[in-house]
């Protein structure tokens, strides 16, 4: 058994944890989650979502940001984000929180609106979606108003950056957005980020 495990499913989050591990290097064995109700997926995340790692020294970590954070704690070498104590680092952890908590549940209304409201009527999901269009739309401009180019922070590429590509995959206006999408295409440029994304079905 490897030191770590991901809990991952197609298409979803978990992308940008299985390119964080490959960009480390670090060996990882990976379980693909097909029902995240099921009880022995539920004693690992009670949230009952991906990703989810499992470090065999004992941590389980959920909520794809602080897995992300933990890996770079764990393996600064590696370079996720930027040098703990620079003002770039405090910048990276910024946006990796802006998108976690705005554009990722963005993204979940958009794509599953009928779980966000008790109102069963077709007309309120679509209010649902198109909040969400709206507010992904404001969210990536203002992203995309802060990428120095290539990336987000210049010309080194951290874990962020993935998570950005991440999220415009999902989101098609997002990619029409001229710095996103060169941001996107030097993403996937790195062999470990398009091995990830290639197996987690992006790009279709
Ligand atoms: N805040 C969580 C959100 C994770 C999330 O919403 N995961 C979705 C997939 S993208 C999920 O597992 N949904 C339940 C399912 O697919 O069964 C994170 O950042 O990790």
């Amino acid at each position: 058994m490897a030191g770590y495990t991901l809990y991952w499913k197609p298409g979803t989050g978990s992308m940008v944890v299985e390119a964080a591990l490959r960009l480390i290097g670090v060996a990882f064995d990976k379980v693909q989650v097909d029902d995240t109700a099921r009880p022995e997926f539920l004693a690992l995340n009670p949230a009952a979502k991906v990703p989810v790692l499992v470090c065999a020294s004992g941590p389980v970590i959920a909520e794809s940001a602080a897995i992300l954070m933990a890996l770079d704690d764990l393996f600064p070498e590696t370079r996720l984000l930027p040098p703990h104590g620079t003002p770039a680092h405090t910048t990276a952890v910024q946006w990796l929180v802006f998108m976690a908590t705005n554009i990722y549940p963005a993204a979940r209304r958009y794509y599953y609106p009928a779980l966000h409201t008790v109102d069963t009527s077709p007309e309120a999901a679509e209010a649902i979606r198109q909040q969400a269009a709206l507010d992904m739309d404001l969210d990536f401009a203002q992203l995309a108003a802060e990428i120095e180019g290539p990336f987000l922070l210049g010309q080194t590429m951290t874990i962020a950056d993935v998570y950005a590509a991440m999220l415009a995959d999902w989101y098609e206006p997002a990619r029409q957005t001229p710095e996103i999408a060169a941001l996107v295409r030097h993403v996937l440029e790195n062999p470990a980020v398009s091995d990830a994304w290639r197996h987690h079905g992006f790009g279709k």
